[in-house]
């Protein structure tokens, strides 16, 4: 089956994406497969708004497994059927903490095998704080690298927050040549634009 692997910074969005672009799809139950690092898997069905409570939190590096849905984007008369992965926040340098490092590693790997990377930036984060603080050396990395390996492209979150128009126009004067899609997890803005998108590349 097509994947479209979600990536990015800690905290930009991506789990909340994940849902949210399920609910928008017309999902109310969600089945969730989590690949944990020793490579085993199990998923869980349940409400996809106590999943969200559940996994989508303020503090950095919620998610630390590769987890995932299968979801069904209508095209033409049919269906196209692919499955949306989120990952573990990417940061610059080596975390600390093992249990991170490992989570970090199982992405990276997961990049190297993706054919579809949406990469994801918080950019109201961008907007108000700044370039230093909104764009990592791994953002910079994580471009050069996956849009010579994948179809690749920018998913620009949280445009619902103040800041971030501006958030979207440095993203836009830094990584050029790739689209870039401003979307809010929050509201679902954008979603149609990278559902038409994305039914093109799975
Ligand atoms: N206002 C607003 N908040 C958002 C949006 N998307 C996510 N958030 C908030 O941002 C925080 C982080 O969201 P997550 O989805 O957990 O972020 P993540 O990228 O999965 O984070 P990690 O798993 O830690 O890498 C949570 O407090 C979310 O409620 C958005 O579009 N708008
Ligand atoms: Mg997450």
């Amino acid at each position: 089956m097509n994947k479209c692997l979600i990536v990015g910074r800690p905290n930009v969005g991506k789990t909340a994406f994940l849902l949210s672009f399920s609910r928008y799809l017309g999902l109310k139950d969600i089945e969730i497969k989590v690949r944990t690092s020793d490579g085993s898997i199990h998923s869980r069905k349940r409400r996809l708004e106590d999943a969200y409570s559940e996994l989508v939190q303020s503090s950095p590096h919620t998610t630390q497994e590769l987890q995932s849905v299968v979801l069904k984007l209508p095209v033409g008369k049919g269906y196209r059927v692919f499955e949306l992965v989120d990952s573990a926040g990417l940061i610059d340098g080596v975390h600390a903490n093992p249990v991170i490092r490992a989570a970090i590693a199982q992405t990276i790997e997961a990049i190297a095998a993706a054919s579809v990377v949406a990469h994801m930036f918080d950019a109201a984060l961008l907007g108000s704080a700044g370039y230093s603080e909104g764009i990592g050396q791994v953002d910079r990395d994580l471009f050069e690298y996956a849009k010579l390996q994948a179809d690749y492209f920018i998913l620009a979150n949280k445009m619902d927050l103040s800041g971030a128009e501006r958030g979207l126009e440095l993203i836009r004067s830094t990584f050029h040549q790739v689209p870039v899609f401003p979307v809010s997890a929050k509201t679902m803005e954008g979603f149609k634009e990278v559902k038409r998108h994305v039914s093109r590349l799975v």
